[in-house]
């Protein structure tokens, strides 16, 4: 049997608006799912949480303290069901302000994977703490989509069971979309074990140590560092200078993502396996992405990878000594040595330097052109010329980014 269906244009035309009136009930229902997951425990109760695994969870007055036995790693388990349910589509961090003075070093978030195996998250927890402090974990991944409700926070001494009877306190637990920032736009790393709010994604930090931060790539990864505490006013700056030596053998490429935007990135061939810092000088703003409030994540990588071009070789370190954004444009002309002065002239005895960059190498010449002097370690920025007589002679100066510049000195004895 056929069934013919007419409908007529103004049929369908009910249809459309029967459309639109449901897309409307949708947009309408959205905020509703994107408003913060809070669970403040300010009424007195543990607000449906439970604990187990050698914990219990009894509430205060605005807090819960949360408390475990010995020889556990303890959890605290998120109510299910309803407003409990969180939209990990939206909220992408867990929040949490806990008084920590326990051993405990280390925070597990379990959560279910699309495919129902658990994805287990660590973060790092400030021990022994006396005070409220207030932490921000990122949990962003193909993994964290859709609605999760089955989630759980285990408690260690950086993966150990505890060793005896504590607890901490536990003031607020929330999902929310993202992490509060502040604006900075240099990091220099010269504050040891301090990396600026840079974080790592397929990599170890180590540092930041003698003024430089160490990155360490996973092989056949999307490496990068991600700035998840400081953002950058794009409408302010407009480019990147970034000096580092780069110790890979591989890696030759290095790609700043804005905001997450994998699409409107910005990349800058580096050289390889580098004896010496160099520094770079990218233009941020030929990206749509580079607009407002901008965290910056930066991405080492092997264009040629044959696993998948992009995701890095794993063949050595990054030592970064230095990120700023500004607007000013690098010289072009990279040979010329700047911000290099000489004193004191005339001289007799020692010559001191100051320099932006490490100096490799100073060689003195008479006006005839023939080479007096080859120098190449400096104690404190210094070296010897009293063995020169009295006279006019050029100090060719080179630093290790192959810049020089040429000096004139008169030793006066
Ligand atoms: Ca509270
Ligand atoms: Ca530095
Ligand atoms: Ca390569």
């Amino acid at each position: 049997m056929i069934v013919s269906i007419n409908l007529s244009l103004t049929q369908i035309f009910k249809i459309q608006i029967m459309k639109k009136i449901t897309l409307l009930i949708a947009l309408i229902s959205l905020p509703l799912l994107s408003a913060a997951q809070t669970w403040d425990f300010n009424d007195g109760t543990v607000q449906g949480w439970t604990a187990g695994a050698g914990g219990t969870i009894t509430p205060n007055t605005t807090t819960v303290t949360f408390s475990w036995i010995t020889g556990k790693k303890p959890k605290l388990i998120k109510p299910t069901g309803g407003t409990n349910v969180v939209d990990a589509d939206t909220k992408k961090f867990l929040a949490i302000t806990l008084k920590n003075n326990t051993e405990m070093s280390e925070l597990k978030l379990k959560h279910l994977k699309p495919d129902g195996s658990n994805r287990f998250v660590k973060f790092d927890i400030t021990p022994n703490l006396n005070n409220f402090k207030t932490y921000y974990f990122d949990l962003t991944n193909t993994n964290w989509t859709g609605a999760q409700d089955l989630i759980e926070l285990i408690f260690s001494n950086a993966g150990v069971a505890s060793t005896s009877d504590a607890g901490l306190e536990v003031d607020t637990i929330e999902f929310v979309a993202s992490a509060p920032t502040t604006e900075q736009h240099i990091y220099e790393f010269n504050t040891d074990g301090d990396t600026e709010g840079w974080v790592k994604a397929n990599g170890t930090i180590s540092g930041p140590a003698i003024g430089n931060l160490t990155f360490t790539p996973t092989a056949n990864k999307f490496a990068k560092i991600k700035q998840q505490s400081h953002h950058v006013d794009a409408n302010t700056f407009s480019r990147m200078h970034i000096r580092l030596k780069n110790l890979s053998t591989n890696d030759d490429q290095i790609r700043v993502i804005m905001n997450g935007d994998a699409v409107n990135v910005v990349d800058q061939i580096i050289t390889t396996s580098d004896a010496n810092f160099k520094t770079y000088d990218l233009d941020l703003s030929t990206s749509s992405a580079w607009i407002g409030n901008v965290l910056v994540q930066i991405g080492f990588r092997d264009q040629d990878n044959a696993n998948n071009p992009g995701q890095s070789s794993g063949t050595g370190d990054f030592i970064i000594d230095r990120i700023e954004f500004s607007n000013a444009v690098l010289s072009v002309n990279r040979n010329e040595l700047t911000d290099f002065t000489l004193y004191p002239n005339p001289v007799n005895g020692r010559l001191h330097f100051n320099s932006l960059t490490e100096i490799s190498k100073v060689e003195v010449y008479n006006l005839a052109g023939q080479r007096l002097m080859q120098l190449k370690n400096f104690v404190n920025n210094s070296f010897d010329v009293s063995i020169l007589s009295n006279g006019v002679y050029l100090v060719n100066v080179e630093d290790v980014e192959n810049r020089s510049i040429t000096k004139k000195i008169i030793i006066a004895k």
